[in-house]
């Protein structure tokens, strides 16, 4: 068994003017397929294949750096479409928005948290929204592909939200001032998708 690329739910433009068609094409054809490819090839033969990718980057070998990069980039770039939405933007409603106002005090101050981490990420990475068991609600960043899935790595627990602050998912259209991505991103946020997200994972 492999894995393979997923498809995106919606069209390469649906994301427009929050995020580019071009940007989106070569972001999931290019640079998510590349991915893939080489996650596969990097488990090909051992033990790791067979696998789910969240069991091999719960008991992750962190010196394995061909499964680090490549799993972490299949899981993450993988979570980050579906967490997107051409309906998507607002606020959550329910147990979700609830943990986030516990957690930050506001909705508001959660959006300013989650910025903050996205926008002083140094060089490429992630900003995430995690879950712990039972319910509690955190924000933190990882460089590169890495997730908090993977062990000491971030905030630990499950990612619900994750945004990808890597130079390739907006310097096409957003040139250096990636604030303005991060702005836009919370236009096409998928708030249902994120809190089954965290349903499950609570
Ligand atoms: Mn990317």
């Amino acid at each position: 068994m492999s894995f393979e690329l997923p498809k995106l739910n919606y069209a390469f433009d649906a994301l427009e003017p929050n995020i580019d068609a071009r940007t989106m094409e070569i972001h999931h054809d290019k640079h998510h397929a590349g991915y893939t490819s080489k996650l596969n090839a990097a488990i090909a033969g051992s033990d790791l294949e067979g696998k789910t990718i969240e069991n091999i980057l719960i008991n992750l070998d962190k010196s394995n750096s061909a499964v680090r990069n490549n799993g972490g980039g299949f899981y993450n770039h993988s979570l980050f479409w579906e967490v997107m939405s051409p309906n998507g933007g607002g606020a959550p409603s329910g147990e979700l928005a609830d943990a986030i106002n516990a957690a930050f005090g506001s909705f508001e101050a959660f959006k300013d948290a989650f910025s903050k981490a996205a926008a002083t990420q140094f060089g490429s990475g992630w900003a995430w929204l995690c879950v712990q068991e039972g319910g509690k609600v955190d924000v933190c960043a990882t460089p590169n592909q890495d997730n908090p899935l993977m062990p000491g790595i971030g905030c630990g627990g499950t990612p619900i939200l994750g945004l990808d602050v890597w130079e390739h998912a907006y310097y096409l259209n957003y040139q250096n001032r990636r604030p303005d991505y991060i702005s836009a991103f919370f236009n096409v946020i998928n708030w249902d998708e994120v809190s089954s997200r965290y349903a499950q994972g609570k």
